[in-house]
């Protein structure tokens, strides 16, 4: 299976680099095939080249567009040398075999993006380069498929250790990127005539058309099952910036799943009011409570049934979706009254347990955060340890703060969310930000709790929330710094548990 390089056919756009490599190619007595600019290309160097159409005895075509498409040449390529009737053809037609086809395409993408006018970007789709790059390599058993400059100084390390022998392992190497190459090359074209994304649409089976992405001016699509994690009772179609709230909605409420009655209000993927009461409707108002400014057209969901009780105060608030597990019938009347408003009943399904986004030119794969801080993983690190109802409080705030966007700090009390602060760049403005918000909506915060999504790297923040009313504090811990802001709450009787988990969400 090791085979000798005896023969090749070089057919290049880019004359760069491709010196060395004929150079090395003669030393070797290779017999070299060429087209037209390659031919001259290498006459220049002062080495022999038999001119493609010396082959054919068929000149160039139709302005080049027809050169090396030819029996002769891709016979050369496509033989098969272990097949008998094969190798009594090439004698019967008097094909020249051809080991080595080197090809760099016309630059399309190139061409593309340099603004051209379509007549020239047309001409640019290589037909006969991509047809021996994919001969080549559906030939590897016999044939080295060079199909890019970026193979060069691979093949130029073979003909130097090897002596201009390939490996089976070699050209199967090779014939894997002339494919990566061809198949690149072709889907650029494709992306080029599929402006207005029709066949796309079509050709991605399960992708759902949404009306538009995050603004607007951007396309948007849903890859997944909406159907089998909710059931539509009303309303308009669900837009991208629903979905991506209903998916942040659906995860903080099932930190509440089989709890008492907790009812949680989003906007902007945050939680911006949530809360656990004996009923349904205690819960909804007190979590519209929370922030009643952020709740207009927000998306609401309960823990659990939402009643007629419930409903007629939901109906007073502008939303755009409301969720729940289970609705009265007469729930749902009242909250059909307006007509855009999205009505789901949510089923029980299992969540991916894989994230994924873009990132780059590429994706970022990561395990789902599904560690939900409880009792038993608080560590008081304070002289003073938190009440059972801090305690009850310190596990909601953290699961608020687990669902909100990072930096985050969150402030609860009775199993209310007070406020928080969202998505800062500092944690001292997250929690200013909450500071600010729960005075600005009439809270007291003496004797609520705070958490915080990742440790504090100074004592600063326990100091603001100290002085703010905030009595006891949840947070990951780990800062080499945690000494100091223990010490402070030591000396201002604040609790203070760690829970050895970050719950970083960006
Ligand atoms: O117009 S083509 O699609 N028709 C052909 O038969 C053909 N054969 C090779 N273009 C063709 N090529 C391409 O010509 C090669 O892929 C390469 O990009 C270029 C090399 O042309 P020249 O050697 O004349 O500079």
């Amino acid at each position: 299976t090791t085979k000798t390089i005896q023969s090749a056919l070089i057919s290049v756009f880019s004359k760069d680099g491709l010196e060395p490599i004929v150079r090395k190619l003669h030393e070797q007595n290779v017999t070299l095939y060429s087209t037209g600019g390659t031919e001259d290309f290498i006459k220049n160097l002062d080495i022999p080249v038999v001119a493609v159409e010396d082959v054919t005895t068929y000149p160039s075509i139709l302005g080049g567009r027809v050169k090396t498409l030819h029996p002769k040449i891709f016979g050369g390529i496509l033989n098969r040398q272990d097949n008998e009737s094969d190798v009594q053809q090439m004698e019967e037609f008097q094909i020249p075999q051809i080991d080595l086809v080197i090809v760099d395409l016309y630059p399309f993408e190139k061409t593309v993006q340099s603004g051209a006018p379509e007549s020239e970007i047309i001409e640019k789709i290589d037909i006969g380069g991509i047809s021996l790059i994919r001969a080549a390599a559906k030939n590897f058993k016999d044939t080295v498929i060079v199909s890019s400059v970026e193979e060069y100084q691979l093949l130029l390390d073979l003909i130097s250790t090897q002596n201009g022998a390939t490996t089976i392992e070699n050209r199967r190497l090779f014939a894997t990127k002339a494919f990566h190459v061809s198949s690149h090359y072709d889907t650029a074209i494709f992306n080029y005539f599929n402006t207005d994304e029709t066949i796309y649409k079509v050709s991605i089976a399960n992708g759902q058309v949404l009306r538009y992405g995050e603004n607007p001016h951007q396309k948007g699509f849903f890859f997944g099952d909406f159907d089998t994690m909710f059931k539509k009772l009303h309303g308009k179609e669900l837009s991208y910036n629903n979905l991506l709230d209903v998916d942040a909605a659906v995860n903080l409420i099932l930190e509440f799943k089989n709890e008492e009655p907790t009812f949680a209000i989003l906007k902007h993927n945050n939680a911006c009011g949530i809360a656990t009461r004996n009923s349904m409707k205690e819960a909804y108002l007190t979590a519209l409570a929370s922030d009643p400014t952020s709740a207009f057209g927000g998306v609401l969901i309960a823990n659990g049934k939402i009643d007629s009780a419930t409903a007629s105060e939901i109906n007073k608030l502008f939303c755009e979706v409301v969720i729940a597990a289970s609705y009265d019938e007469e729930a749902i009347a009242i909250l059909s009254e307006k007509k855009n408003r999205i009505i789901l009943v949510q089923n029980e399904v299992e969540l991916p347990l894989k994230q994924v986004r873009t990132c780059l030119n590429g994706l970022l794969v990561q395990d789902k955060n599904n560690i939900t801080d409880t009792k038993q993983d608080l560590k008081t690190v304070t002289i003073t340890s938190p009440t059972p109802q801090e305690i009850e409080d310190l596990i909601f705030a953290s699961k608020i703060c687990k669902n909100t966007k990072s930096n985050t700090i969150v402030f609860a009390k009775n199993k209310t969310l007070i406020a928080s602060g969202t998505g800062q760049t500092s944690r001292v403005d997250a929690l200013t930000q909450a500071i600010e918000k729960a005075h600005t909506f009439g809270f007291d915060l003496n004797g609520a709790v705070m958490a915080s999504d990742a440790f504090f790297p100074f004592p600063d923040c326990v100091e603001i929330a100290k002085h703010a009313g905030i009595t006891a504090v949840i947070q990951p811990g780990g800062s080499i710094k945690d000494e100091l802001s223990i010490n402070y709450c030591n000396e201002n009787k604040v609790a203070m548990v760690f829970t050895g988990t970050r719950h970083f969400k960006h």
